[in-house]
């Protein structure tokens, strides 16, 4: 094969690669998630429960636009553990991380678990609009008013 017939051959390869990988969809998804990892996050501030043991969030209701990045940090400042639960909201949302004392944890996240006197930091990028539930499952806890809503909007 001559030298010519052989570079040709190569940079048909690169191309018909690039092609197929545009078509398949991966690069694309591969670039929008960067593109919203770069993005600045705004920071939302939760309190799970105060020290004087009321069972509410602090505030109870939240509001994300679709398509920015938050960083939710979340703190337990109460004697008893909390639980943070918005199933249906976790399951629109692109989670990047959390990162809770000296682990960061990456990839889907449906649930947080905070013992007393810890704090958390949930940085995910909403996806579906819509409003969603938000309650602590510790029993008795939702009953008691450890409730809330997320809006997701735009
Ligand atoms: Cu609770």
């Amino acid at each position: 094969m001559n030298i010519l017939l052989r570079r040709a051959l190569v940079v048909f390869t690169v191309v018909l690669t690039f092609v197929l990988s545009v078509i398949c969809g991966d690069t694309d998804a591969a670039i929008a998630a960067t593109n919203l990892a770069k993005q600045p996050a705004v920071d939302v501030y939760v309190a799970l429960g105060n020290e004087a043991d009321a069972l509410k969030f602090f505030p109870a209701n939240l509001q994300f636009e679709s398509g920015r990045r938050y960083n939710l940090h979340l703190s337990n400042p109460s004697s008893q553990k909390h639980y943070f639960t918005a199933k249906d909201f976790a399951d629109g949302i692109w989670s990047q991380k959390v990162d809770a004392g000296n682990v960061e944890i990456k990839g889907a996240i449906h649930e947080l678990e905070l013992r007393a006197n810890t704090e958390a930091d949930w940085v995910f990028v909403p996806l579906r609009s819509g409003t969603y539930s938000l309650r602590c499952t510790v029993p008795g806890h939702a009953e008691a008013g450890m409730v809330g809503t997320i809006e997701v909007v735009g």
